[in-house]
This record gives structure tokens, C-alpha cells and sequence, in this order.
């Protein structure tokens, strides 16, 4: 493995870009810090202390809230918060945006899922943290909307990390998107995969067809479709879903294919968020060579208007999306 630490990419990395400060490589930095820290708690839940199960309190998406969750939100605002290179975090863990005094602000927003696919933690089954980094817009001091509803394209950086049977921080600023694994020993991030690229296309389809009786019409026919035969298309696609973005996203951009969290009768807009899964997925996976969309429009053009909106997810490998792009419309 290459002995490049995560922060001597990112110093790298920020040497080559002109005006650079060392603001961006500070930030990083806490959260890479917080990175290890939410690794080391998840990697030991069920020992010690009690830090599996519910909070007992529901979030702003009525969703209940466990443990790990809160402790990783708490955490990563905690450090980032603290790092005065921001002027604002929101959270999906948290109704309204935190705002840092200006005396202490920077000029960057973040934007974190601080434990994504948290059902999953009792089972054992890997969970990720995701975040996105957006530069501030509007002049003086105050933090607007123009400052926490912009556009994904606008994005300066968006990563992940995966808690599985090793941590990985997946992560791009634009420039490829780069994978370091921890070692555990060390505590360290160290450069594993370098400009990784998507398979142009895949052979498996992940979503919840659990859904399917909701489902609109165009999406049960591409579903329909990935089943068919057709050596040609190598079709009929395998389907692989886990129920954790974090996971069944890496999975399809290692491997290729399509990832889909549809908007169906039920719910017209989906599950996930735009601002804290969707747009930061998005760009990781264009660094990456392949596509995102709601169905019809590229993820990265919508502007929300919510903190906490929804938005349909289409994402993967660029002929796939293609093709379910061409059975949407
Ligand atoms: P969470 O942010 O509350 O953990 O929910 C998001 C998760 C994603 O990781 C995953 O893709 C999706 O919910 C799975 O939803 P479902 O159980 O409806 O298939
Ligand atoms: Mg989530």
C-alpha cells in the first residue's frame, strides 16, 4: 500500500491550486479526526459501553434516532464547529442549521449524514458517515439561503466514509475521487486507490423492490427490463441491495451498475436527501466518470429549497444510466 497519509494528499492537492489558504486542509483535517473517532465507536459498539439501540428521541424526519447517531453527529459538529474554517453545519440529525459566530467562522459550509443506513448498526451490517463541503456565497457575516440551498454543482468537495471490514474515506475535491483505508493500528488514513473510475456499465441493480407495488409505471419497466434476457445487454442484471446508501453506492461504483432510490406513488420525492446523500453521491460519482439524476435531471443542476429535501436518486455507471434514462422518459 502507498505510504501517503490523507493529509499529505489534501496538502498536495491544495499546493496545486492557486489562492489556496490552508483552510480547506485544516478543515479536512477535523474531519478526518472525527472520521476515526465515530470508526472506533462503531467498530466496538456492543462492547463496553452501552451504545447500541434507540435515544429514544425521533429526528426532523420522524425517523427514531439511535445512539451512534446522535454520538457521530455530535461529534463531527463538535469538530468541525471548532475548527473556524466554517460558518455553518447542517446536519440530517438536526432540524435547523448550526450557525458559528463570526468571530469564529470561516468561509466554507458543511453538510453531513453523520451515520447513514443507521438501521443497519444492530445487525452488524456496514454503515457510512457522508459530508459535502460548499464555499459561502453571500457578502458579510450573516449566513443565508443563498449559503446553505446551493446547487450541488457548486460543491467544493464531497466524501464518504464506510465503516466496514476496514474504514475507507472516499473522497473528492474535483480532481478524481481518491479512497484511503485506516490502519487501525497506526490511526492513520493511507492512500489505497487513486482516481478510481466507474465501470462503464455494471451487471447489477440495487434498489428496495420492496417498494414495487408503489412504484410508477416507468419504474417497474425498467426493473422489469434489467430482469430480461439478453446476452447481447448482459442482461438479465443480478440485484444487490443492503439498505445502506454508504455501502450499496460503493458497491456500484466499484463494480458498476445502477443504484435507484425512486420517488414512487407514496412518496413522489423518495427517501433521501439531497443535500446530505444525493448531492454529495452525486459529484463523487462524476469525479468518477459516471451519472446522477433524479430520473430526468442531473442531480448536480437542482437547486433545493429545503435543507432537509427530498429528491429521487438514479446513480451509477454512464451507459446504465443512459439506458434507464431512455425507460424513464
Ligand atoms: P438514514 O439516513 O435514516 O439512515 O436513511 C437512509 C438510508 C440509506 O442509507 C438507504 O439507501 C436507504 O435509507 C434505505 O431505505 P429503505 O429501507 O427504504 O430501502
Ligand atoms: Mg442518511
Amino acid at each position: 500500500m502507498d505510504r501517503t497519509t490523507l493529509v499529505q494528499f489534501i496538502r498536495r492537492q491544495e499546493k496545486m491550486t492557486p489562492g489556496a489558504t490552508g483552510e480547506f486542509t485544516n478543515l479536512m483535517n477535523e474531519v478526518l479526526v472525527g472520521a476515526k473517532i465515530v470508526s472506533l465507536q462503531v467498530n466496538n459498539a456492543g462492547l463496553g459501553e452501552d451504545i447500541l439501540g434507540m435515544s429514544g428521541r425521533v429526528n426532523v424526519q420522524g425517523e427514531e434516532v439511535q445512539k451512534l447517531d446522535d454520538y457521530a453527529n455530535d461529534i463531527f459538529i463538535k469538530l468541525v464547529g471548532e475548527s473556524g474554517n466554517i460558518c455553518a453545519i447542517t446536519s440530517e440529525e438536526n432540524e435547523k442549521p448550526v450557525i458559528i459566530p463570526p468571530d469564529r467562522a470561516g468561509k466554507y459550509i458543511f453538510m453531513v449524514d453523520p451515520l447513514d443506513g443507521s438501521s443497519n448498526i444492530d445487525v452488524n451490517v456496514n454503515i457510512g458517515s457522508i459530508f459535502s463541503v460548499y464555499r459561502k456565497q453571500s457578502p458579510g457575516p450573516d449566513v443565508t439561503d443563498d449559503d446553505l440551498l446551493q446547487p450541488g454543482h457548486q460543491q467544493v468537495a464531497a466524501g464518504y466514509i464506510i465503516y466496514g471490514p476496514s474504514t475507507l474515506f472516499v473522497y473528492t475535491s474535483g480532481n478524481g475521487v481518491h479512497t484511503f483505508t485506516l490502519d487501525p493500528a497506526l490511526g492513520e488514513f493511507f492512500l489505497s486507490t487513486q482516481d478510481m473510475k466507474i465501470p462503464r456499465q455494471g451487471s447489477t441493480y440495487s434498489v428496495n423492490e420492496g417498494n414495487s407495488q408503489v412504484w410508477q409505471e416507468p419504474q417497474k419497466k425498467l426493473v422489469e427490463y434489467l430482469k430480461e434476457n439478453d446476452k447481447e445487454t448482459k442482461r438479465p442484471y443480478k440485484l444487490r441491495y443492503i439498505g445502506s446508501l454508504v455501502a450499496d453506492f460503493h458497491r456500484t461504483l466499484l463494480k458498476g451498475g445502477i443504484f435507484m432510490y425512486p420517488g414512487d406513488k407514496k412518496s413522489p420525492e423518495g427517501k433521501l436527501r439531497y443535500a446530505f446523500e444525493a448531492a454529495p453521491m452525486a459529484m463523487i460519482v462524476e469525479n468518477a466518470g459516471g451519472k446522477a439524476s433524479n430520473g430526468k435531471e442531473r442531480i448536480l443542476d437542482i437547486k433545493p429549497t429545503d435543507i432537509h429535501q427530498r429528491v429521487p436518486l438514479y446513480i451509477g455507471s454512464p451507459e446504465d444510466m443512459d439506458r434507464a434514462h431512455a425507460l424513464l422518459a
